[in-house]
C-alpha cells in the first residue's frame, strides 16, 4: 500500500491533496485514508481537518484516540480526560477540563459518515471501514485505544480496558449520518466507571468523590447522546 508520511498537523490537507491529485489522473477509484493521533486531530491538525470536511473532501480520516500526546512523552492534549495524569497535568494538577467532543465537532460540519470504533469491538470496526469505503465525501473515524505506558496500564489489559471504555459509557460506539442521524450501536451494561478507572495508574490519585464526579459527567453524556440517537 502507497503511503505519505507528512507532519502531523497536515494529514487532513495531504490526504485531501493526494486525493485531488489522483482524481486529476483519472484513478478515481484508490482510497485515500489519513491516519492521525489526538493530538493530531483534536489540537494542531484541526484546522486543516475542518477545512477538508467543509469541502467534503473525498476522504476518510481515522483519529486513533490515545489520549494524550504519546509519542514525545505523555504531554496533555484536549482528548486528555478530566482527572488524568499526564507529564504536562501532574498528579497534583491533573486535567481540569473534559475531553473535545470531536464527534460532535465533526458532525457538525454535516460530513456524510462520522463513527466512534474500537480495538475490543473488532466486527464492528470492519464494518465502519467498510461503510466509509463505499461514501463519497469526508468520513471521519474515532478509535479509542489505549496506551499501556501514557495510561500507565499493563499490556495485556489494553482489549480489556478498550472494552470497559464501552462498557462503562466512556466511550459508547454509534455513528452519526450527515451529522443529522445519530445511531448508537451498542447497548453498554453501564458497568460503573470506577471498574475502567481503577486500573489504569494515570487516575489512581482520583478521591472518591472525584470517582462520582466522572460518573455523573459519564451518565449525563450519555443521557444527551441518546437523545440524538431518538
Ligand atoms: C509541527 C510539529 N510539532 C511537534 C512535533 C513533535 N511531535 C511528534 S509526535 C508528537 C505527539 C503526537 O501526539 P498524537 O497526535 O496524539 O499521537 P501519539 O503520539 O499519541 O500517537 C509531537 C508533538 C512534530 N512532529 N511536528
Ligand atoms: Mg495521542
Amino acid at each position: 500500500m502507497p503511503l505519505f508520511h507528512t507532519a502531523f498537523e497536515t494529514a487532513a490537507s495531504a490526504a485531501a491533496g493526494i486525493k485531488a491529485g489522483l482524481e486529476v489522473l483519472g484513478q478515481e477509484e484508490v482510497t485515500v485514508l489519513a491516519w492521525a493521533g489526538d493530538g493530531g486531530t483534536f489540537d494542531i491538525g484541526l484546522q486543516a481537518l475542518s477545512g477538508a470536511a467543509e469541502r467534503n473532501d473525498d476522504i476518510i480520516y481515522v483519529c486513533y484516540d490515545n489520549e494524550a500526546y504519546m509519542n514525545t512523552g505523555i504531554q496533555r492534549s484536549s482528548a486528555t480526560p478530566w482527572g488524568a495524569w499526564t507529564t504536562t497535568t501532574p498528579t497534583k494538577h491533573p486535567k481540569d477540563r473534559p475531553k473535545k467532543d470531536m464527534m460532535a465537532i465533526m458532525a457538525a460540519h454535516r460530513i456524510p459518515y462520522a463513527a466512534t470504533a474500537s480495538p475490543a469491538y473488532p466486527e464492528d470496526l470492519v464494518r465502519k471501514m467498510r461503510k466509509a469505503k463505499a461514501v463519497r465525501g469526508t468520513k471521519f473515524i474515532h478509535i479509542l485505544s489505549p496506551c499501556p505506558p501514557g495510561w500507565k496500564t499493563a499490556s495485556e489489559l489494553s482489549i480489556k480496558l478498550a472494552r470497559l471504555a464501552v462498557q462503562t459509557k466512556v466511550f459508547p460506539l454509534y455513528e452519526v449520518e450527515e451529522g443529522r442521524r445519530w445511531r448508537i450501536n451498542l447497548q453498554p451494561q453501564g458497568v460503573p466507571v470506577e471498574q475502567y478507572l481503577k486500573l489504569q495508574g494515570r487516575f489512581r490519585h482520583l478521591k472518591p468523590e472525584d470517582i462520582q464526579l466522572v460518573q455523573e459527567t459519564v451518565d449525563a453524556e450519555w443521557e444527551r447522546l441518546n437523545a440524538l440517537a431518538r
